[in-house]
């Protein structure tokens, strides 16, 4: 009852992934918002009350101290090879104030002088002809950021030399901010200069409202993107074209970008597991590994999804795939508070040692799940925070068994996004066709 329910949904999912041939779409695409004209980044709205929360968390965290976090900037045609990268906020940035906007700054004073400012730089109009329309320190700032001192970039300095009294200082210290002029000053100048990084990536584990809000968009453009590239798959096509139908599903549904380069290995390369190449032309019997996640307002999905390119599993093919979603369900079902990582990973080994029977040979087939079981996802696809931690109700987790066997040109990985829940956990992916009876029937249907 349950996958016929799935199949129906999935139907219905791809009857809108395949709307593009529609002049007037019956629905808007499902990444769609409503904009803010003033905000750049083409205005999405920022949650003042989330954010303003996640920075009172972070005072209440460090307790007497500055917090200064920059903002990322435009990036260079000439040295930084644009055709793969448009402007992204540093998540640093963005967790803590959600703005799209480039080289601002966040001040967060701690203690008894609490304080919040936001540093943006002077608007120039035409300067805007180029960049178009940026967000400056004036009220229209002050109104949609939150934030109710809003400060020109050139008075931070003084600001924060008012300061000083206030040590220690937080800053993130990573590869975004190794080339900050004014960090390394601050560094160097003799200051209680200490890391944000471990705290704020602590904070980003478990995830509010909202931020579960943009990864459920995240996820749901995503499974029409994987629906379209089984859907589009042929023998004979080559891995590159059903890339291109599956991020066109993600694109025409409103992702902003992919959360990570798109991974279509199709026969040997279903075994290579960071395989984008995607160069390679299928042939009839292959199976095809698509790992692939678009992203939505800063937050990524993570999705794999493991299919026969002519629409049919050879017994072969089934009898590993069947293994593969069964060890998955065993670790889905021990997800919920209080485990950990390291725990559902013992759990799907333990589950696929003792279902191998004599399907992979002399060893079992764990012998070929040569990678871990799940990572954190958020804005980063191998999001940030300790892996000791034991899991609690809102972190967001991967599942992602797999059995890899080069020698037979086979290889099946399946990943889900789940959310902790009080009781338990929560298939976020499931929408995304799984088991071979719904793969098999949605490209019966093409
Ligand atoms: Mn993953």
């Amino acid at each position: 009852m349950r996958s016929a329910i799935l199949v129906a949904f999935a139907a219905a999912l791809a009857d809108v992934a395949l709307a593009q041939g529609r002049p007037l779409p019956a629905a808007p695409p499902l990444g769609a918002w409503t904009p803010v004209p003033e905000l750049p980044g083409m205005g999405r709205s920022v949650d003042t009350a989330s954010v303003g929360a996640r920075r009172r968390g972070l005072l209440a965290r460090i307790g007497r101290g500055v917090v200064l976090i920059p903002a990322a900037h435009e990036r260079e045609l000439e040295r930084d090879f644009l055709q793969d990268n448009d402007f992204r906020q540093s998540n640093t940035f963005f967790y803590f104030t959600e703005l799209e906007t480039q080289d601002a700054w966040l001040l967060l004073v701690g203690g008894d002088a609490a304080g919040t400012a936001l540093f943006l730089p002077p608007r120039n109009p035409s300067q805007e002809r180029w960049t178009g329309m940026r967000l400056g320190p004036d009220s229209t700032a002050v109104r949609l950021t939150g934030i109710a001192r809003v400060l020109p970039t050139d008075s931070l300095d003084q600001v924060l030399s008012a300061t000083l009294s206030h040590a220690p200082l937080y800053v993130p210290l990573d590869q975004t901010t190794r080339d900050e002029p004014r960090l390394r000053d601050l560094v160097f100048a003799g200051r209680d200069v200490r890391n944000l990084r471990p705290i704020a990536d602590s904070m980003r584990l478990v995830k509010d409202a909202d931020e579960i809000a943009r990864l459920r968009k995240a996820i749901d453009i995503s499974v029409l993107g994987h629906i379209a590239a089984m859907q589009a798959a042929r023998p004979g096509m080559w891995e590159y074209e059903i890339e291109a139908a599956l991020e066109a599903g993600f694109r025409r549904n409103g992702a902003d970008r992919v959360g990570y380069p798109s991974i279509v290995g199709s026969g040997p390369n279903t075994t290579t597991l960071h395989y984008d190449v995607n160069r390679r032309q299928t042939k009839d019997g292959d199976l095809v590994v698509v790992d692939a996640g678009a992203e939505w307002g800063q937050y990524t999905a993570d999705v794999t999804r493991t299919f026969p390119v002519n629409g049919k599993f050879t017994p072969r093919q089934k009898a590993i795939y069947d293994l593969v979603l069964a060890t998955q369900q065993a670790a889905f079902e021990a997800t919920r508070p209080g485990t950990s990582v390291a725990q559902l990973n013992r759990v799907a080994r333990d589950y696929m040692r003792a279902h191998s029977g004599t399907l992979c040979g002399d060893q079992t087939c764990d012998a070929y799940f040569i990678h871990g079981l799940s990572h954190w996802l958020g804005m980063d696809v191998h999001d940030v925070g300790d892996y000791g931690t034991p899991l609690q109700p809102g972190m967001v987790v991967t599942i992602e068994p797999g059995i890899y066997l080069p020698q037979e040109a086979l290889g099946v990985r399946i990943e889900d996004d789940v959310l902790v829940t009080a009781t338990g956990a929560e298939w976020l992916s499931a929408k995304a066709p799984k088991t071979t009876a719904e793969i098999e029937r949605l490209m019966g249907r093409r």
